[in-house]
C-alpha cells in the first residue's frame, strides 16, 4: 500500500490530532510500508540497517535452500507455506546454486560465522536479495523467525493480501545468551487439547523460545496416557478443575505434540510432578497409598495435601513403570519430577523419596529437572533445578549452584504468567503479586538471585498454571505481552536490555498479533503503534 505514492519506511504513522484539526478522524490505515530494521524481539546481537534500502518478495521471488540438507528444505517449506498464504505468489523453494544466489531467499548451512554457534545466524537484507547462513538447522530456524518479524504484519495473514512485501535492508548477526528458553503449560489443572499445545507451540517459536515444559499431572487430573498403569489417564484424567470433563494426551498424540514442536527446534519436557501433586494417581490406585484407600477426584485449587507413599516398594515399581514409558516417548534430553510443595511429605521422606526418583530417570537415560524444592534432596550432579521463589536470597539453592547445580530461572513474581497483570485482570492469580510487561521484563536472569552467577544459570522459563486458565484465548492473553519479555531476557545479550528500547519493539509486534489472531493484553505500559 502506498500513501499519496510515498512508501513509508516505517510502520508507525504520527498523526498530530491538536485542536486545529477539529473533530478527529478515524486513525490512518496501518501502512503496509516495511517495518523497521530495528524492531525485532527477542533483540539481535548485532544490529546494522541499511538505510533507505529495501528489498521487495514479487511474484518471481525464489527460495533457495541448502542442497542435500532435508531440514534446511523443511524450514524453507515453512517459509514458502506461511508467504504463499499471504502474497499468494508461488514462490518455488530449489536447491541454491553452488555459487551463492543474487536473487530470492537463501537459507543456507554455510558461510556464518563461528560465533553464530549451533542455534544462531547471520541475515542480510540487500536489493536484490536476502540470504540466512547458519552453522545448524536450528540456526535457519531462528533466522526464519527474525524474517517473519522484519516482513509487514500482513505477512502473517492465512488470506492473500495485496502488498507490497518490503524488506527494511541490513546485517544481523545474532545467538543466544541461554540455551533453556522456555514456556511451560499446566495441562493438568485444566486439560489443554492437541491444537491449543501446537498454535502456542507456534507462538512461541516466534520468540525463538526452544523449550516447551508439560506440567502432564497434578491433583487434578493425569493428562498422559501410560500403559502399564491406564486407569491414571482414564480414571485419573477424567476430571479438572471446577469439575469439568478433563481429558488426556494418547501416547500418539504426545509423539504427535513432539514432532511437531521438533519441527519447529523446541524440545518437550515433560513434568510428572511428585511426591506431592499427586492425588489423581493416588485417586486412581489403591494399592499407591500408604493405607491401600484412594481418595476421590479432587477439583479444587489447594495445594500440598497429597503424596505417594515413600515407604511402599510398589511407589518405586510406579516410578520405573510410568518414568520409563514417558522417557521412552521423549526425544529431549530431560524428565522433569516436579518435587514442589511437597508439604504433605516429611523432610526425611522427601529426601529419600526424590533420591530414588532421581536414580530411576537416570536410569532410563534422561537428565532430571526438578522444581528448585529439589535442592534440599541428595542431588545427582546433573540435575537441573528450576527456581520458582519470589525472592533474590536463596541459601540452598545459591549452595546448590555453587557445587554445579545448574539453575532454571523461574521466579514467580517476575516469570509467572499465571499473575495477573493488575488488580482489573480477570483471569489468574495474585500469591506471587501483579505482573505488568515492565517488571516481567524488568531483571537479569545471570544476576538476579545471589550466588547464582551467569555461568549456573541454563536459563530462563514463563511458566503458565492453568487453574483459572481454560482455552487458547486464555492462554494468549496471559502470555501476551509477557512471554516475549522473558524469550527476550533468555536470547539477548544482556548489554541490550533496555525498556525504552524494548516498548518500542513489542509495540511493533501488536499489528502482527492482531493479523494472527493473538488474544493479547493491551498493557498500558506499551507504545503501541497505531491500530494495533
Ligand atoms: C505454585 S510454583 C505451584 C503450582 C501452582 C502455582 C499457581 C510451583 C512449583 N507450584 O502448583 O499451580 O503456584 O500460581
Amino acid at each position: 500500500m502506498t500513501t499519496g505514492g510515498v512508501r513509508l519506511l516505517t510502520t508507525t504513522v504520527i498523526l498530530a490530532l491538536t485542536g486545529g484539526w477539529g473533530a478527529p478522524t478515524a486513525p490512518a490505515a496501518v501502512q503496509a510500508s516495511s517495518v523497521s530494521f530495528t524492531s525485532v524481539v527477542p533483540a539481535p546481537v548485532v544490529t546494522a540497517p541499511a538505510s533507505g534500502v529495501t528489498h521487495q518478495i514479487t511474484a518471481t521471488t525464489t527460495i533457495y535452500t541448502e542442497p542435500g540438507s532435508p531440514a534446511a528444505a523443511q524450514i524453507a517449506g515453512q517459509l514458502a507455506a506461511l508467504l504463499r498464504r499471504s502474497t499468494g505468489y508461488t514462490l518455488p523453494v530449489v536447491d541454491a546454486p553452488s555459487t551463492t544466489p543474487t536473487d530470492g531467499i537463501a537459507l543456507l548451512l554455510s558461510g556464518a560465522p563461528p560465533a553464530a554457534g549451533s542455534e544462531g545466524y547471520q541475515l542480510d537484507v540487500s536489493a536484490p536479495s536476502i540470504a540466512v547462513r547458519a552453522n545448524q538447522p536450528a540456526g535457519l530456524f531462528a533466522g526464519v523467525q527474525t524474517l517473519r518479524q522484519l516482513l509487514p504484519p500482513a505477512a502473517e495473514s492465512a488470506t492473500a493480501q495485496p502488498g507490497p512485501w518490503e524488506i527494511a535492508a541490513g546485517h544481523i548477526l545474532d545467538y543466544p545468551r541461554f540455551s533453556h528458553r522456555g514456556a511451560m503449560l499446566d495441562v493438568a489443572r485444566h486439560f489443554l487439547p492437541v491444537p491449543v499445545v501446537e498454535r502456542y507451540i507456534d507462538e512461541i517459536a516466534l520468540y525463538k523460545v526452544n523449550r516447551l515444559h508439560l506440567h502432564l499431572s497434578d491433583d487434578q487430573g493425569w493428562r498422559i496416557a501410560v500403559n502399564s498403569w491406564p486407569n491414571l489417564a482414564v480414571y485419573g484424567g477424567s476430571t479438572q478443575v471446577g469439575g469439568g470433563t478433563g481429558g488426556y494426551y494418547t501416547q500418539d498424540e504426545y509423539r504427535q505434540i513432539v514432532a511437531y514442536a521438533a519441527a519447529r527446534y523446541v524440545m518437550i519436557i515433560p513434568e510428572i510432578d511428585m511426591p506431592g501433586h499427586t492425588n489423581a494417581a493416588l485417586a486412581s490406585y489403591a494399592d499407591l497409598n500408604c493405607d491401600g484407600v484412594a481418595p476421590k477426584l479432587y477439583t479444587g485449587t489447594r495445594v500440598g495435601f497429597s503424596s505417594l507413599c515413600v515407604s511402599k516398594e510398589l511407589t518405586y515399581t510406579f516410578l520405573d513403570q510410568v518414568l520409563g514409558e514417558i522417557a521412552g516417548l521423549t526425544p529431549g534430553a530431560y524428565l522433569h519430577i516436579g518435587g514442589d510443595e511437597a508439604s504433605s511429605t516429611t523432610a526425611t521422606d522427601y529426601s529419600t523419596f526424590m533420591n530414588r526418583a532421581q536414580q530411576i530417570v537416570a536410569a532410563h537415560g534422561k537428565t532430571v529437572v526438578g522444581w528448585h524444592d529439589v535442592v534440599h534432596a541428595p542431588a545427582l550432579p546433573s540435575t537441573v533445578a528450576q527456581y520458582w521463589g519470589t525472592t533474590t536470597a536463596d541459601a540452598a539453592v545459591a549452595t546448590a549452584a555453587q557445587n554445579g547445580t545448574k539453575i532454571i530461572m523461574s521466579p514467580a513474581n517476575r516469570a509467572y504468567l499465571d499473575m495477573k497483570y493488575n488488580s482489573r485482570t480477570k483471569l489468574g492469580q495474585r500469591w506471587a503479586g501483579f505482573i505488568d510487561v515492565q517488571d516481567a521484563y524488568g531483571w537479569d536472569p545471570g544476576a538476579y538471585l545471589s550466588g547464582v552467577g551467569e555461568t549456573s544459570v541454563l536459563g530462563v522459563e514463563a511458566p503458565l498454571w492453568t487453574e483459572t486458565i481454560q482455552s487458547l484465548a486464555d492462554v494468549e492473553y496471559m502470555a501476551f505481552p509477557r512471554l516475549p519479555a522473558i524469550a527476550e531476557l533468555g536470547w539477548s545479550p544482556a548489554s541490550t536490555h533496555d525498556w525504552t528500547s524494548f516498548n518500542q519493539r513489542l509495540g511493533a509486534q501488536g499489528p502482527r498479533w492482531r493479523v494472527m489472531a493473538i488474544n493479547y493484553y493491551h498493557s498500558t505500559q506499551v507504545s503501541w503503534p497505531t491500530g494495533a
